[in-house]
């Protein structure tokens, strides 16, 4: 099985409403765990992350070592960033062993074809988010980041990170919906799968050729997941495995 999940937004809110979403996902990762042969994590696992060359954000731990565990038994991990949790250097990948990727992803599993990506930047009239992003993502932005002690400098990241949700937030998605129009221009172009997240909507559009899913979020519970049994790709929930 191949599971994928987005928009957990760890981080976000009172430290006690996060612990809701955090004891949900340990659940989460401990009952996938037994078939479970790759975890594709489709961006804004946190709701900011931000590094230091000897300091991480103390809060996630518990995440942190459920995916070492994971990870440990041999699943394959794949985390891709969303437009929250940017602000990676080379934690996961020395600590953990897990790849932090920054671009959207297209892979083959079992003979069916897959695009993913997070989802940011992919709506309409997104130039100023991507301008947004582009001084955010600056390896000069990230060096001058550095020198700010990391209770700032986190506490600016974790800003930064409302003033990202804000901006996308406000997008006006009623008329069209430019990440299911992307997503229908790639299954044109022969992939059986495209799989998003940032929208927080969970979705299911099947066109002619193939199928749209967006992951929803994990901000109201039941949260959604999508799984791949190596034949079809189901939208799921965590009430579905008896996770509430
Ligand atoms: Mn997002």
């Amino acid at each position: 099985m191949v599971y994928f999940f987005s928009d957990v937004h760890l981080g976000l809110g009172s430290r006690e409403s996060d612990r809701i979403r955090e004891q949900l996902l340990l659940r989460f990762l401990n009952a996938i765990a037994p078939d479970c042969e790759r975890l594709i994590i489709v961006g804004d696992l946190f709701d900011y992350w931000f590094e230091y060359s000897s300091v991480t954000p103390k809060y996630f731990f518990r995440i942190l070592a459920a995916l070492d565990d994971l990870h440990k038994k041999g699943i394959k991990i794949d985390y891709l960033i969303g437009n929250h949790d940017f602000g990676h250097q080379d934690f996961f990948e020395k600590e953990l062993g897990i790849p932090v990727l920054h671009n959207d992803i297209s892979l083959t599993l079992d003979g069916k074809k897959f695009y993913i990506a997070h989802g940011d930047g992919k709506a309409y009239n997104d130039t100023g988010y991507l301008i947004l992003r582009a001084i955010l993502r600056n390896k000069l932005s990230i060096k001058l980041f550095q020198w700010l002690h990391p209770d700032f400098g986190i506490w600016l990241a974790s800003g930064s990170s409302h003033a990202s949700r804000t901006y996308t937030d406000e997008k006006d998605y009623s008329e069209r919906d430019g990440l299911q129009d992307f997503a229908e221009k790639k299954i044109n172009e022969g992939y059986d799968y495209v799989i998003m997240g940032h929208r927080h909507h969970a979705t299911v559009v099947h066109f002619e050729r193939g199928t749209y899913i967006n992951l929803g979020h994990w901000l109201a519970l039941p949260a959604t997941f999508a799984r791949f049994d190596g034949v079809k790709l189901e939208l799921m929930t965590t009430a579905d495995l008896g996770l509430s």
